[in-house]
């Protein structure tokens, strides 16, 4: 199997941004050999520092489905760490054509938000309780524009239905809401699937998420896992190969990957 997981308010505490509840299940997956791949709506200079402090080697997808990265040589099977060259591909739209879609529907309409292009590193790091240096990292966007959403919810849903009348697409996050490119984190799931597929035959694919953001990524795994959100909700009901995990986000993380290896199914 190869684990594809979000990382805010999954992975990582909403709060806090630790990993530490998961730490025991993580060491667990390296051991077996079990691939963890991040897909999140962080950027690749965020996925970076985090891969490095994770120790993790593995392919990633960046901005929500943006981008994906792959260390080089990784599936010739050569080893990898988070030092190795990544070789990057797009797969969404570019940042300047978002930023310019954010501000023309905006002076257009009248709908009340604050894009990241719109702050500075003090304003991220407020919005967010990022620490400085990681919200200068956050603010390196390549191909999606966060937007802290300050107007009420018909105004949401008459802004989404705009974008997707212009062609391109918006996903809710803990905290914000994603305007993309043509891809998601489905998208990027799939495109990673491929790639081990190619490189070692067909895999399972576990995906963990928490919101909205999260749901394309669920749909694209075998088995997918919503971790309870910080107010113990989980953000849509299970179906037929997707659960529940029983804990807030790194806590739930685990919860589920003990249940996967209780069960054998990894
Ligand atoms: C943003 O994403 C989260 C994901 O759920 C959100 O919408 O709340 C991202 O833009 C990311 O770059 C940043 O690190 C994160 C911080 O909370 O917020
Ligand atoms: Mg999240
Ligand atoms: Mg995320």
């Amino acid at each position: 199997g190869v684990v594809f997981t979000d990382l805010d308010a999954t992975l990582l505490d909403h709060d806090s941004y630790s990993w530490q509840a998961a730490a025991p299940a993580l060491r667990t997956l390296a051991e077996r050999g079990i691939p963890v791949c991040l897909v999140t709506s962080k950027t690749a200079a965020e996925v970076v520092a985090l891969r490095e402090a994770l120790g993790n080697g593995h392919p990633f997808a960046v901005e929500n489905g943006g981008a994906v990265a792959v260390p080089q040589h990784y599936f010739d099977g050569q080893p990898c760490d988070a030092a190795t060259p990544l070789i990057t591909t797009t797969l969404g739209a570019d940042y300047a054509e978002l930023r310019a879609l954010a501000v023309r529907l905006r002076d257009t309409h009248g709908y009340r938000y604050t894009g990241f292009g719109d702050m500075d590193d003090a304003d991220v790091q407020a919005a967010t309780g990022l620490d400085p240096a990681s919200a200068a990292r956050a603010r390196a966007r390549r191909a999606s524009e966060p937007l802290l959403w300050q107007d009420n919810d018909a105004a949401l849903a008459d802004f989404e239905a705009r974008v997707a009348e212009a062609g391109y697409v918006t996903r809710t996050g803990g905290r914000f809401v994603h305007l993309l490119g043509h891809a998601h984190k489905g998208d990027a799931l799939r495109w990673l699937r491929a790639r081990f597929t190619d490189a070692h035959g067909a895999i399972l694919a576990i995906a963990l998420g928490d919101s909205g953001n999260d749901a394309d990524l669920l749909a694209a795994a075998d088995i997918g896992y919503w971790v309870a959100r910080p107010d113990g909700s989980h953000y849509a009901p299970p179906g037929a190969a997707i659960r529940h995990a029983g804990g807030i986000g790194p806590l739930g993380w685990a919860a589920a990957i003990d249940e996967l290896i209780a069960n054998r199914e990894i």
